[in-house]
This record gives structure tokens, C-alpha cells and sequence, in this order.
């Protein structure tokens, strides 16, 4: 039966409507886990001075990974994980691409910034409106991504102003990619109740922040965080 909150207005997780965007919303946080076990995996090869700690990282994603495919199975929903791939595909290439170049700070920039940013934001929307089961692991999962924001900061706040010139040219590269993403699937969350303008604000507050802790200034941070947003 769907589960009653004060705070939120009921929501019918075992509606049809529901489970069908619960099958691609749940599909991209587990692609996106995933994704981010093997990107801490391929960090750990480029950053040996700190391998053990981003191989802890990338362990904690692939739990993260199997909470969320509890989720699914706790609704029955089969995730979509086709679109999930088509949905990550471009970020994914630019690791990939910044990988084979070994351009770290462009990597810490795609995964520990942007993705672990864009987690937090979905998954502090989520939680308020989320299945009981669902929350539970969702409150666990969203501890740790700070963690591993708080890793991609520390290191490219200690290498900030070698490092800069390439930080932005990755922001101008893929973060309009994070809004277009966003777009794609603002219908899907509104479904689960989760608004995209309260994504759009969150993501930004976290995404500022963590330029603002590695060295950036007030008026960088505005024309970093806002690049390539549109709609
Ligand atoms: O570091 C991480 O664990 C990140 C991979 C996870 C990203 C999850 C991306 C969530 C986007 C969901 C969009 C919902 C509207
Ligand atoms: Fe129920
Ligand atoms: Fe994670
Ligand atoms: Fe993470």
C-alpha cells in the first residue's frame, strides 16, 4: 500500500505510472554507480600516491550499486538499463577520452565534482519522497558521496592553480551535458515526485560550494556553475 507522509502528498509506488519511470530513474542511479565504481578504479591507476583510498571509494560505489538494485526489486520494477547507458554515454566518453590523455584533473572534474554533485542533489530530493525501503538505503548511499566529493575537493584544492585552466575548460566541456541530462529525465522524476527546478537548485549549491572550496572565486564560481544552462 502506498505509504501516507505529512510532509508529502501520497504517492502510489506500485502505480503503473509510477513503476514505468521508477524503471529509468532507478536504471540511471544504478548505471551511474557503476559507472563510478570503474571511473575510482581508473583513478586509482593515475593517482597511485592515493590508490587504496580511491579503491575504498570505488567499493563503496559498488555497494551503493547494490542498494539501488534492492530498490527495484523491492517494487518489482525491471530497470531500463539500455537508456541508462544511452543516458551516461557522453560523460562517460569524456572520462574515458581524459583517461587515455591523463588528464586527472579532468576526471576528478567529471566524476568527484559534477556526477557526485549531480547524486547528491537527486538523492537529497529523493529521500523526502522515496518508498520506506528505498529511503533507508538512500540516506546510507548519500553520506558517502559527500565523502567522495569531499576527495575530488581536497585534491584539486592542494594542485588548485596548476590545475585550473584545465577545470574550466572540463566545466565548459561537460557540464552543459549535466543540464541536458537533467532535461531528459526532469519528466520521469516529476513522476516520482522530485521537481527539477529543486535538482537544478541543489546541484548548484552543492556544485558551488565545492568550487568555492577548492580555491575559486565568487565570480568564477557564477559563470562556472550557470555554464550552459538553459531552460
Ligand atoms: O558517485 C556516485 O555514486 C554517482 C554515480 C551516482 C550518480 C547518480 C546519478 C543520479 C542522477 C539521477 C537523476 C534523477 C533525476
Ligand atoms: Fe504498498
Ligand atoms: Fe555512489
Ligand atoms: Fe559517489
Amino acid at each position: 500500500m502506498p505509504q501516507l507522509e505529512a510532509s508529502s502528498p501520497a504517492i502510489d509506488f506500485h502505480s503503473d505510472v509510477y513503476k514505468d519511470a521508477y524503471s529509468r530513474i532507478n536504471a540511471i542511479v544504478i548505471e551511474g554507480e557503476q559507472e563510478a565504481n570503474d571511473n575510482y578504479i581508473q583513478l586509482a591507476e593515475m593517482l597511485t600516491e592515493s590508490k587504496e583510498e580511491l579503491i575504498r571509494l570505488a567499493k563503496m560505489e559498488n555497494r551503493h550499486k547494490k542498494g539501488f538494485e534492492a530498490c527495484g526489486k523491492n517494487l518489482n520494477v525491471m530497470p531500463d538499463m539500455e537508456f541508462a547507458q544511452k543516458f551516461f554515454a557522453k560523460l562517460h566518453q569524456n572520462f574515458q577520452d581524459a583517461a587515455k590523455e591523463g588528464k586527472v584533473v579532468t576526471c576528478l572534474l567529471i566524476q568527484s565534482l559534477i556526477i557526485e554533485c549531480f547524486a547528491i542533489a537527486a538523492y537529497n530530493i529523493y529521500i523526502p519522497v522515496a518508498d520506506p525501503f528505498a529511503r533507508k538505503i538512500t540516506e546510507g548511499v548519500v553520506k558517502d558521496e559527500y565523502s567522495h566529493l569531499n576527495f575530488g575537493e581536497k585534491w584539486l584544492k592542494a594542485h588548485f592553480e596548476k590545475s585550473k585552466a584545465e577545470l574550466e575548460q572540463a566545466n565548459k566541456q561537460n557540464l552543459p551535458l549535466v543540464w541536458k541530462m537533467l532535461n531528459e529525465v526532469a519528466k520521469d522524476a516529476r513522476t516520482l515526485a522530485m521537481e527539477k527546478e529543486a535538482l537544478v537548485e541543489d546541484f548548484m549549491i552543492a556544485y558551488g560550494e565545492a568550487l568555492s572550496n577548492i580555491g575559486f572565486s565568487t565570480g568564477e564560481i557564477m559563470r562556472m556553475s550557470a555554464y550552459g544552462l538553459t531552460g
